[in-house]
Formats: structure tokens, sequence, C-alpha cells
């Protein structure tokens, strides 16, 4: 019970990543809102995951939350306030990833993939930080960046800069909210099988060699993300900020 009555709020919870992170906060003790997209088509999904939070015993609810859009970390922290008690946790995990080469990237897929990952984060992230110092217990806050923080990808031009962005956020925002007792700290997955490369995986070949890259022998799978993710926003991380996490089964050190 390392999350015992906390709320969390994460953002993208409907699937992959951020579903198998609520499903392991939940069981940690916590109450979670779950931000989606919005869409009715994402809809079952939230529901199925407010079911198997519920069926642990916590709470859970849904709110439809763009994170393009500059006002959704307030409609997350409202949720949160009338749900539950405010925000324990924040958790930024919505992200797109359109893989597309780079002479001729459409300028709407740049900008959306920016708008997506890196400025409705800083908002979102803005808004939470708020609520908590308004609430004057501290919190934690988590960015899902990447190991594209770190490295580079050509069919990624647009959005390894915004995995590079939120690792920085996170540095700036330790410094800016270590005086509330607010922790800010990146997490940096490395090559997890989600919806979000189901195409790019499909490549049989691509797929292997991403495999073949990782000493752990395998590609990642969400629920491989979470125990690191319940760790960061636990008391157990109590003076961990400003840190980055690697959680890619050890692909990036990985050379020779
Ligand atoms: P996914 O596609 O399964 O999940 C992405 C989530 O973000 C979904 O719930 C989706 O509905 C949501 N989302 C997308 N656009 C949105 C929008 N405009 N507004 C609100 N929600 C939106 O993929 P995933 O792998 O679970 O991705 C989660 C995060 O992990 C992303 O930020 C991604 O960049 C990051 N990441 C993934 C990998 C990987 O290999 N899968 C590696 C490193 C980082
Ligand atoms: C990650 C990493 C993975 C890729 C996903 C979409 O940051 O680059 O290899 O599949 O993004």
């Amino acid at each position: 019970m390392l999350l015992k009555d906390k709320t969390v709020i994460i953002t993208g919870a409907s699937r992959g990543i951020g579903r198998a992170a609520a499903v392991e906060c939940a069981r940690q003790g916590a109450n979670i809102i779950i931000g989606y997209s919005g869409s009715e088509s994402s809809r079952p999904a939230v529901e199925d995951l407010i079911n198997e939070i519920e069926s642990l015993g916590r709470g859970a609810v849904g709110v439809g939350a763009p994170a393009e859009d500059p006002d959704t970390g307030d409609k997350l922290v409202e949720a949160a306030v009338s749900h539950f008690d405010g925000v324990d946790v924040f958790v930024n995990n919505a992200g797109i990833c359109p893989f597309h080469s780079f002479l001729d990237m459409p300028r709407e897929t740049y900008l959306k993939t920016v708008d997506t990952n890196l400025n409705g984060a800083f908002f979102a992230v803005q808004a939470a930080a708020n609520q908590m110092k308004r609430q004057g217990r501290g919190g934690a806050i988590i960015a899902v960046s990447s190991i594209s923080a770190l490295v580079g990808g050509g069919m990624q031009t647009h959005y390894t800069p915004t995995k590079a962005g939120l690792l920085s956020l996170m540095q700036s925002c330790a410094i800016a909210l270590g005086p509330y007792g607010i922790r800010c700290n990146a997490l940096l997955p490395g090559t997890i099988e989600t919806d979000i490369n189901k195409d790019d995986l499909a490549d049989t070949d691509k797929r292997e060699y991403m495999a073949s890259r990782t000493p752990l022998g395998r590609l990642g799978r969400p629920e491989d993300l979470a125990g690191p993710i319940v760790f960061l926003a636990s008391d157990m991380a109590q003076y961990v900020t400003g840190a980055s996490l690697l959680v890619d089964g050890g692909m990036y050190v990985n050379l020779q």
C-alpha cells in the first residue's frame, strides 16, 4: 500500500502504459482520475478501467481531457478536488508518435505532436503544481518522457524533441517546486509494445532489431513501467527529484 488514500491523476490512461500505471496505483491504495482524449471511442476502455479499479476497492473517475488543450490540467484538477481529496500525484503520460520521415514532415503532424506531447504537458503540470501548492502537503509529478529524450530516431524528428522537452521540464520544475515539497521526475521507457508503435513494430525485421538491442532479451510491456511509476510517486522516493529513470531493459547502454 505505497499510495494508500492518495489521489493520482494520469493522462492518457485509457490504455497502454497509462492504464497499467492506473491499475498498479490503485492496487497500491490510490484513487485515480483517468484522463483520456474525450473521444466516444475511448469510453468503453475507460469504463472497463473504472470497473477494474473499483473491483480493487478504490475509486476512479474518467475525465475527457484532450492533452493539447491548455485548460485540460484545470479540468483534471477540478475532478480530483470534487471527487476525492485533491491531487497527490500527477502523471503526464498522454502522447503520440505518428512515425514520419523528416524531409516531408507535414507541418500539422509536427505541430500536433508538439502540442499533444509537450505544450499540453506544460499547462497540465502547472495546474497540478498550483493545486499541490494550495493543499500544502507536497506531491509528486512524473512525466513519461522516453529513451528518445537521449537518442534520436530518423522517423521521430517531431517526437524526440518533445520527449527531451519533458525531461527538461521535470528538471526545471524540480527546482521551481522543491520549496513546496513537490518532487518532479522523468520516466524514460525504452521500446514498449503498445498501440503507439503497433504499426512500426508490425515490420518483423524492425521488431527483431529492437528486441536484439535489448540486453534483457525482449521488448517492454506496459506493466514493466507500473512499478517504477509507483516508486517515483511514493514516499519511497521522498528524496528523489529532478531525476530521470530509464526503464528500457538496458537498451540505452547497449553499444557493444
Ligand atoms: P498508447 O498509444 O497505448 O497510449 C497513449 C495514450 O495517450 C492513450 O491512452 C491515448 O488515448 C492517449 N492520447 C493520445 N492522444 C491524446 C490526446 N490528444 N489527448 C489525451 N490523450 C491522448 O501508447 P503508450 O506507449 O502507452 O504511450 C504512453 C506514453 O509513453 C506516451 O507519452 C509515449 O510517448 C510514452 N512512451 C512510449 C514508449 C513505447 O515504446 N511504447 C516508449 C517511450 C515513451
Ligand atoms: C519511444 C521509443 C520507442 C518507440 C516509441 C513510439 O520513445 O522511441 O522505440 O516505439 O517511442
